[in-house]
């Protein structure tokens, strides 16, 4: 039989897709910058079928990409240059949008990995609970394809990462056998976690089918301020005297003037408080109660508050959550950027935000830089637009590692920064990874060409 048949054999010939024009769109990640080719496309609808394409894959020596909302900002979820002629499978994990229903006495859920951010959030707040995890992609990001990236989010501060969420994994092996955990129990000591060990591996390790997840009380109360604050340090130390006075910062925003000018232009609106500081804060309180007063009162106590502008219904909320939440289509619209998800310890974050501008003008003279992120975790977004992707990530990433940051705080490393990985993991590190790769995919056939090195990629400095 060939791979195709077995394929059609596996998940019905409707949903594998030979026809280059079907496949296309699978092929080239949102961001327009990375794009391959694949053999197949496969969509798959319940675990056992996730692992005969896998089985089928592995029997003919095939590599198997995989790809969730297809909403991925590093490229790990598209084919790439690697395999050569032995063309991968794409496996789409969409149709894996089973939801069990809520378990109010666990507060859990089972949740197909093609399940959207969106209705996962939905399902739990009709279930009066809530999801800890947000991001500006909850319409389209799958909750499996967020789990193998550890993605973040605009809520880390107040629920963790994807990682925290998880009470439970169940996944198909590159060899087509099952791992299942999500009996959601409390406490499990048996040795090591492997669901855990796939968050974050970035479909390197197994193909993520099923999740159990954590949920979280509701907190129906909400207020959120804009703020012009005078520098990234002044933002730093009003994020830490808001949390001293405040018990529910729920979610913490750093902007700056080139982002917010290119959104307001995007989206054809004014930008609140335009000039009236060298950053800008947005600030989300919430609670049980309406937070409303607690924040002002905290703002006028804060002296790093030049301006502000305080929403007081939801409708004004969601306005100034525009401001920050369509950074990544404004720039999307402008060009093709590269992009880099970086930390660095809160007490370096200014010298990082100062540095950057130097650091990005190595990669072209008509570099343009936008930079926006998560300042409660020293997270910041760099774009770079009309730049030379490897002259700007090699420039950013080296000057994120001499201030002890990682080079990839929530996107993951996927194509686009592999080579780099040196810089945020030592050789011992690596190695051990490529061991656990190595046992989990021993053919080496999952996401060839994400995360890991080639052999003769640089070192750290
Ligand atoms: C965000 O925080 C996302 O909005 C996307 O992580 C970041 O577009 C980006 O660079
Ligand atoms: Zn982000």
């Amino acid at each position: 039989m060939t791979l195709a048949a077995a394929l059609e054999a596996a998940v019905g010939p409707e949903h594998v897709l030979l026809d280059r024009d079907l496949r296309a769109s699978f092929e080239t990640d949102w961001t327009r910058r990375f794009t391959g080719t694949a053999c197949a496309v496969a969509r798959p609808a319940t675990t056992g079928q996730v692992a005969s394409v896998l089985a089928a894959c592995a029997e003919a020596g095939v590599p198997v990409v995989v790809q969730g909302g297809n909403t991925g900002l590093v490229g790990g979820g598209v084919p790439g240059p690697e395999s050569g002629d032995n063309r991968p499978v794409l496996l789409i994990t969409t149709r894996l949008d089973d939801l069990s229903a809520v378990s109010p006495a666990a507060r859990q859920v089972t949740a197909g990995a093609g399940v959207r951010l969106a209705a996962l959030a939905a399902h739990a707040r009709a279930a009066g609970l809530d999801f800890g995890v947000d991001l500006a992609a909850r319409d389209s990001a799958t909750v499996g394809g967020m789990v193998a990236t550890n993605a973040g989010g605009i809520r880390v501060v107040r629920y963790g990462s994807m990682r925290e969420q998880v009470a439970g994994v169940e996944a198909a092996l590159a060899d087509g056998r099952i791992i299942s955990r999500l009996d959601g129990l409390a406490k499990d000591s048996t040795g090591y976690d492997l669901g855990h060990l796939l968050v974050g591996s970035e479909g390197t390790l197994a193909v993520i089918t099923r999740l159990r997840l954590r949920l979280v009380a509701p907190e129906p109360g909400r207020a959120v301020a804009f703020i012009a604050v005078r520098d990234t340090a002044d933002a730093v130390d009003l994020l830490a005297a808001l949390r001293a006075r405040l018990a529910g910062v729920s979610a913490a925003e750093l902007c700056f003037a080139a982002g917010l000018e290119l959104v307001g232009r995007y989206l054809g609106i004014p930008v609140p408080l335009a000039g009236a500081g060298g950053a800008y804060v947005l600030i989300e309180v919430a609670g049980e109660a309406d937070p409303l007063d607690d924040l002002l009162a905290a703002l006028q106590a804060c002296d790093q508050v030049l301006d502000a502008t305080v929403a007081s219904s939801a409708s004004e909320r969601a306005r100034l959550w525009q401001l920050r939440e369509a950074h990544t289509e404004a720039i999307g619209s402008a060009g093709v950027p590269v992009k880099l998800d970086v930390s660095v310890p809160a007490g370096r974050l200014a010298e990082l935000v100062g540095r950057l501008p130097e650091a990005v003008a190595a990669a072209g003279p008509a570099a343009q830089l936008i930079v926006f992120g998560h300042l409660a975790e020293a997270n910041l977004h760099v774009n770079v637009l009309q730049a030379d992707g490897e002259a700007a990530t090699g420039a950013v990433l080296a000057l994120v590692a001499s201030l002890g940051g990682s080079i990839s705080s929530e996107h993951g490393i996927g194509r686009s920064k592999a080579s780099w990985l040196g810089l945020s993991r030592s050789q011992a590190e690596i190695d051990v990874m490529r061991a656990v790769k190595a046992a989990f995919d021993p053919l080496g056939l999952l996401n060839p060409g994400v995360l890991f090195p080639a052999a003769s990629a640089r070192r750290p400095a």
